[in-house]
């Protein structure tokens, strides 16, 4: 399973570590060949190089669309060792074996993600590239392919480990990798197509991700996990592109519930905060700064909140730092920090502090995957919005000003929750919150009664939802949901409408003087 190197194709466009490792495979007496741009940055760093054009006495040519798609290349790449007859017609044309090749892809990702325009996106295809790449990974019985300049290091410890040759099992794992990267690669380029003919749902459709961070476990210690950054087109600022500044290690439910926090806070313009637990939002609330939305988040719920997340739409100050580490958090993330905050949140070693450089615009048109046994379900994310124009008022009372301030931040953390869902808001703040029942009238009931725990352990005289408004996902399809509401001391309703019931649930509101407004929009949460 040994192979020798002795002779090395070298084409990168990421020129990086170039010269460490190009030092060391002359150091292996290994010959290289380098296209234009490559051979140019070798020889600056004074490594002998043989230029392609030269070795296949043909020129690059089409402004190097055609350098390395010639026999004399490929046929040394694949070319089978020890096959009579390949042997033969290698000899006949004069190609020569090649063991290594070294080759990463024209930045056709990078180019879409920093808007380049149409004719710089198709330049950027490379095709030379991964068909290098894809004759290497073929041949990996004797061909070494090294796609990325982070395997230059296994490589080289395999050569000085085997006397200038690799094992069988470093070209097969390399060739594994070589071949999920062409079709990530091809993956982004058919999405950018598909993107621009504003069809997203293709006949085929394959995901194209980078490893961002290999997972301790999954949802579960026996579960494996892996964390994968999303590599068609746009990235959002968001927890897969956030630098971790302090803490532990991110685990999955971690990752998915700081997901959860941090999109619920990009709903909101005034300063905001959402601290979730199990991926549902256990408080919410915007404030005069980012330490009053903190404090008023924290207290829909402080239990709950107990080794929570929390996200905040703004930088994080040291007012609120000092706020947060008072109680067990297990992630913060917020678009930046002052230096005074990081100082207060490094006394909490554990709690994770990421930090995203700016806010996802919440109305981006992304898409969402989630897996089913046997496939997977590919949908626009749910970046539907109300204005107060748009709402219908259905009961002969009209929301206050008041009402409909709190009315449209309910209908909004309501999108957050998961189905069936109910959230009761005063004042800009959550202050109780029903989310994935079986029944709305138990989502109704438990949010009302999670608001009178929380005023109970306050030891507060008054009721939290006295006076309150209330969100519903979807519509009430009986008119208990909305009589829990009432009976709660609710005073105002927002919800989708549609119910075949309607004209009972807008009766029972008109009877106990409670304004509903329906959005006409449904915002479940699976
Ligand atoms: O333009 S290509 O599609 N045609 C080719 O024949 C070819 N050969 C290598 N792209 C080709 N390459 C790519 O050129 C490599 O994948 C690498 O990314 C890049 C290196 O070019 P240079 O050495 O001129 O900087």
């Amino acid at each position: 399973g040994l192979q020798k190197i002795r002779r090395a194709l070298v084409s990168v466009s990421d020129k990086a570590s170039l010269r460490e490792f190009a030092q060391f495979l002359v150091g292996h007496n290994v010959e290289i060949i380098s296209t234009g741009g490559t051979a140019e940055k070798l020889r600056g760093y004074d490594v002998p190089v043989i230029d392609v054009s030269e070795y296949t006495s043909f020129p690059e040519i089409l402004d190097g669309r055609v350098k390395t798609l010639v026999p004399k290349i490929h046929g040394g790449i694949l070319g089978v060792r020890g096959n009579a007859s390949h042997e033969e017609a290698m000899k006949l044309h004069s190609i020569e074996y090649i063991d290594l090749v070294v080759v990463n892809l024209y930045p056709f990702e990078e180019t879409v993600r920093n808007d380049g325009s149409y004719e710089a996106c198709i330049e950027n295809i490379d095709i030379g590239g991964p068909t290098l790449i894809r004759a290497a990974a073929k041949n990996h019985a004797s061909v070494t392919v090294v796609t990325d300049v982070h395997q230059y290091s296994d490589v080289m410890a395999d050569m000085n480990d085997h006397d200038g040759c690799t094992t069988l099992s470093l070209r097969k794992r390399l060739a594994a990798v070589a071949f999920s990267l062409c079709a990530s690669y091809d993956s982004s380029i058919a999405a950018w197509f598909m993107e621009g003919l504003g069809k997203p749902f293709p006949d085929r459709i394959t995901i194209s991700g980078r490893l961002k961070q290999r997972l301790r476990y999954g949802e579960n210690p026996h579960q494996p996990a892996a964390f994968y950054m999303d590599m068609r087109g746009t990235i959002c600022p968001g927890v897969a592109t956030a630098e971790q500044v302090q803490g532990k290690e991110l685990s999955y439910n971690n990752i998915l519930d700081t997901d959860a926090a941090f999109r619920l806070v990009s709903e909101f313009t005034e300063p905001a905060c959402a601290i979730i637990k199990h991926s549902n939002p256990c408080g919410c609330a915007t404030g005069v700064s980012t330490e009053d939305a903190y404090l008023r988040a924290l207290a829909c719920d402080p239990i709950s909140a107990f080794g929570g997340i929390v996200a905040l739409n703004r930088k994080i100050d040291k007012a609120v730092a000092e706020q947060i580490t008072k109680a067990f958090t297990e992630v913060v993330i917020a678009p930046d920090a002052s230096a005074e905050a990081l100082e207060v949140l490094s006394e909490k070693k554990a709690t994770r502090v990421l930090l995203t450089g700016a806010m996802p615009d919440p109305r981006a048109q992304l898409q969402s995957f989630r897996s089913v046994m046997g496939g997977f379900l590919v949908q626009a994310l749910d970046t539907k919005m109300v204005t107060t124009e748009e709402l219908k008022i259905v009961t002969k009372r009209t929301p206050t000003e008041n009402e409909m301030r709190d009315l449209l931040f309910a209908w909004k953390v309501c999108k957050h929750v998961k189905s069936n869902a109910i959230v009761y808001a005063r004042d800009g703040a959550t202050v109780g919150i029903g989310a994935g029942q079986m029944s709305r009238v138990d989502a109704s009931r438990i949010a009302a009664w999670k608001a009178q725990e929380a005023s109970r352990q306050a030891e507060e005289d008054t009721s939290r939802t006295a006076g309150s408004v209330v969100a519903s996902d979807a519509f009430f399809p009986f008119v208990d949901g909305l009589v829990a509401a009432a009976d709660a001391g609710a005073t105002a309703v927002i919800q989708p409408g549609g119910s075949k019931r309607d004209a009972e649930v807008i009766a029972a509101a008109d009877e106990r003087g409670i304004a509903m407004v329906f959005t006409g929009i449904r915002h479940f949460l699976h």
